[in-house]
């Protein structure tokens, strides 16, 4: 029987790289939090998030959905920085968001700007698209969006890091931009022009829970 005082449970249903699912991995491990995990293959089959049972988890056809189940409740929830929000009002230890309204006003702007900004234009199923339907080159195309946005990620970057994106504690901010960071590297996006970036997600690297939440840690990560 759950009790109001009992250890709450998570399940994250994610995908190994998505960008959107690491976020949240990112904010998970950052608080020191277990969760368990449903991977959701984006491709086989034509995508496990548009089956029926995932469309009654989330009729977005999205990952990440993050299932709590706290005090005799459950609560589901879909999209990473709301996820990321709840985490933090739930669990405020190591918030992931800064001291000061300005600062944190500041890193909720990058973090939608990589997540209403850029990767929108990236997903599977815009890539899918592009390709299919359009008969477009999908690869030319998310090099072209995903380095404007970036350029503009690295302009704003320059005037609010210290250590990381916002100063000198990790916040939203980064847990947007290291998964960026890993896919722009995938599409063999040049980031010599984006050298606080750069820095910045190095530095993130150089943290345990940034190593916990990496694509390559996880149960479906392929080779
Ligand atoms: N804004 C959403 C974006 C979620 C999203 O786009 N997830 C991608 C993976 S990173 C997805 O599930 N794509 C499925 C598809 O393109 O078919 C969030 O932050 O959770």
């Amino acid at each position: 029987m759950t009790t109001p005082n009992a250890r709450p449970h998570l399940h994250l249903y994610g995908t190994w790289r998505s960008s959107a699912t690491w976020r949240v991995r990112i904010a998970l491990a950052q608080k020191g939090l277990d969760w368990a995990y449903t991977p959701i293959h984006l491709k086989n089959g034509g995508g496990q998030q548009f089956t029926e049972a995932y469309d009654r988890i989330n009729p977005m056809h999205q990952v990440p959905v993050l299932e709590v189940e706290d005090g005799g409740e459950t609560l589901r929830l879909a999209q990473s920085l709301v996820i990321v929000d709840y985490l933090d009002e739930r669990f405020p230890q190591k918030p992931m968001l800064p001291q000061g309204r300005g600062a944190r006003a500041k890193a909720r702007q990058i973090a939608e700007m990589i997540n209403s900004g850029i990767q929108p234009l990236q997903n599977t199923i815009v890539q899918n698209y592009v390709r299919d339907t359009l008969k477009a080159d999908d690869a030319a195309w998310v090099q072209h969006w995903v380095s404007r946005g970036l350029e503009a990620v690295e302009r704003v970057l320059v005037t609010t890091a210290g250590t990381y994106a916002v100063g000198d504690d990790v916040t939203v901010a980064d847990a947007c931009i290291v998964p960026e960071l890993y896919f722009a590297r995938r599409f063999n996006i040049d980031l010599a022009a984006f050298p606080t970036l750069v820095r910045v997600d190095a530095a993130c690297a150089a943290l345990p829970a940034f190593e916990k939440a990496h694509a390559r840690a996880q149960l479906d990560a392929e080779p």
